[in-house]
């Protein structure tokens, strides 16, 4: 079958890659697009973009003197997050997508989405996007090419992922890259006006493991289409660690300078809209301190020559969560968006040409909401939706560490897990060793957000923050965990694993209230953390971990009520307990995949805790 003569660009492709080309031409005859248009990554193809979405009323642009080249963005409200009900691991066996995921058979979803996929381009344009999530200078760099139908994709992946003719020109004629298709599953008959948001009802966001291709289907917003991020770093990324020996997790990254200038470099994995943007661009309030950033979100980590664990960000920009976003809490946050060049999607329009959302200091008289409706403080409903994100590029944040941009990563010396819990877990414990701190990850319980769609504040276990994440079947994922520690302490090659840690910021109070002030104050967390590895702070054993022992965590001048401090660092052997059937169900749920070493560190937190 050879391509409709209609569509435009489709021989004009600025690459001999077969393989790419093959497939390109085969989404254009089975999508049927106007056009097709290889994106070069350029600041006139960004002109020409946001002036169309501008024109389309996709986007508004913001007031140039306050956010210049800046963007706020509204969505359908009904395609606001993550969707998880229709997300899917499409391997070969069922059973490789474990009891954690959706399953269809790969032929079978693709029976499915291609009859979805037949005609859904018509009246658009159809985008090609060469990306590579990471340095382009890598030994192996990792290449993507993202098909939309979604300029607004274009933009976004432009913030965050290197794209563009440099990527396409590196892929020379051969390289390995994963396909990844998108549709808003919108077309247009001729002669119809477009919505501002076009999208569908019905969507799927599928990923096929063992062939590396992504297939989305029906939403236009964050994790669903802009492939790169979690569909490809963590969904697809977790299936090739694990093939290859390495790990691709839910993790920021950041480097720690101690007063006595020692650099420490720290990855932590909390679940979606539970602090790792803040952590990651934390302005410290223990005197003597600096933190530089890494990455926000996620991090690919293999061991080095040296037996250290080294960590990359495959990302190039930032998209985290507006709501909260403050000079107060997020000061560093504040001043990358400062510089402009961000799209603003779902937080409120003010009537001089900026954003503002809930959290950032006292609200203006009057606001265009998320919906475009009149909004004043006396409104009923929040003028920003609480996943609504900030685009921006990370090469803007202030506190960005040089190492950033190294194809090599930065070694690192402690993990930190942490959820969203009202009660029961302490501020902050330290795992015995490898296997117990795999335990605690195993086992990370948090209350959900508005990340994704469903409900809000339901505790579930998402282990190593991943749960939505892990591209294979979860038991084979802890064992993959455990295996990554073994090796240490047997030669000079061996490995030197980092400590881990499990933190808590959001415990709370009988009257609900946080009990420990969070965001810069974190930083006195970390102080604990780089004592503890440097063998200088003071800890207590509990049936679940080392905790801070009496006067080891630094409040020096922190206004903190000592009975708070008591009970954010409380073990409650009574809570624990109730934690243990949860467990012992969560665990049974993988059968022969978990780990003998997880129910034996259950079967030992039993005893101490004098379960039967
Ligand atoms: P994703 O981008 O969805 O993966 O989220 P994230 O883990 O990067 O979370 P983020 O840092 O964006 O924080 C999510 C929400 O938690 C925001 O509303 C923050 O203001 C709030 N938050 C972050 N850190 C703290 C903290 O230390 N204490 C409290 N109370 N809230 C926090
Ligand atoms: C998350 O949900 O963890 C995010 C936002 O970082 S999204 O890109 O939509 O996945
Ligand atoms: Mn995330």
């Amino acid at each position: 079958m050879s391509a409709p003569a209609t569509v435009a660009g489709l021989d004009q492709a600025p690459t001999s890659h077969a393989k790419l080309l093959t497939w390109v031409r085969e989404v254009a005859e089975l999508t049927t697009p106007d056009s097709v248009v290889w994106c070069d990554g350029s600041s006139d193809e960004w002109r020409r973009l946001t002036d169309d979405l501008v024109a389309a009323g996709t986007l508004v642009r913001l007031n140039e003197e306050k956010r210049p080249n800046s963007f706020w963005a509204r969505t359908d409200p009904t395609d606001v997050a993550r969707v998880e009900e229709r997300t899917f691991i499409c391997s070969v066996d069922e059973a490789d997508a474990g009891p954690t995921n959706n399953w269809l058979a790969p032929a079978e979803m693709k029976r499915v989405m291609t009859d979805l996929y037949r005609g859904s381009m018509r009246g658009r344009t159809m985008y090609v996007i060469p990306f590579c999530m990471g340095p382009l200078d890598a030994p192996a760099p990792m290449f993507g090419v993202e098909i939309t139908d979604s300029p607004y994709v274009v933009t976004s992946m432009r913030i965050m992922t290197r794209m563009g003719t440099e990527v396409l020109a590196k892929m020379g004629d051969a390289a390995e890259f994963v396909p990844c298709l998108h549709s808003l599953g919108a077309p247009l008959e001729p002669g119809e006006t477009d919505v501002a948001w076009p999208c569908n009802e019905t969507k799927y966001i599928s990923h096929f493991p063992e062939t590396r291709e992504i297939w989305s289907y029906g939403s236009g917003y964050g994790g669903n289409s802009l492939l790169g991020k979690k569909c490809y770093s963590l969904r697809i990324a977790s299936a090739m660690a694990r093939d290859e020996g390495w790990l691709a997790e839910h993790m920021l990254i950041m480097k720690l300078t101690s007063p006595e200038q020692k650099t420490y470099y720290v990855a932590a994995a909390f679940p979606s809209a539970c602090g790792k943007t803040n952590l990651a661009m934390l302005e410290p309030t223990v005197p003597g301190w600096k933190v530089e950033t890494l990455g926000d979100d996620i991090a690919w980590m293999r061991f080095g020559d040296d037996g250290r664990l080294y960590a990359t960000n495959p990302e190039y920009g930032l998209f985290g969560v507006a709501p909260g976003t403050d000079w107060k809490t997020n000061p560093n946050a504040m001043r990358t968006l400062a510089k402009g060049n961000s799209v603003f999607t779902n937080v409120a329009l003010t009537d001089d040409g900026d954003i503002w959302w809930e959290g950032m200091g006292d609200p203006p008289a009057h606001l265009t909401d998320w919906k475009g409706e009149d909004w004043t403080p006396d409104s009923d409903e929040l003028s920003s939706h609480p996943n609504s994100r900030f685009c921006t590029p990370i090469s803007q944040c202030p506190i960005l560490a040089p190492e950033y941009d190294d194809p090599k990563g930065v070694p690192i010396d402690a993990i930190l897990f942490g959820g969203r819990r009202r009660d029961t877990i302490p501020l902050v414990t330290e795992a015995r060793d490898w296997v117990h701190g795999v335990y605690l990850g195993a086992t990370l319980s948090s209350e959900t957000t508005a990340a994704a769609a469903g409900k809000v504040g339901v505790v579930r276990r998402d282990p190593m923050a991943m749960l939505p994440f892990i591209g294979y079947n979860a038991g084979d994922y802890f064992g993959h965990w455990i295996a990554m520690g073994k090796g240490a302490g047997d030669g000079a090659a061996d490995k030197k694993l980092p400590k881990i840690f499990y933190v808590n910021w959001f415990r709370r109070g009988d009257d609900g209230r946080f009990l420990w002030p969070g965001f810069g104050e974190n930083s006195r967390v970390l102080k604990w953390v780089v004592q503890r590895l440097e063998g200088r702070a003071d800890a207590v054993e509990t049936p679940v971990g080392m905790v801070p022992a009496p006067g080891a965590l630094d409040v020096d001048g922190l206004d903190l009520d000592p009975a708070d401090l008591a009970a954010v660092l409380n073990v409650d052997a009574d809570e624990w307990r109730a934690e243990i059937p949860q467990v012992t169900e969560w665990f049974t749920k993988f059968g022969d995949k978990l780990p003998g070493v997880l129910w034996a560190e259950l079967d030992a937190l039993k005893a101490r805790l004098g379960v039967e």
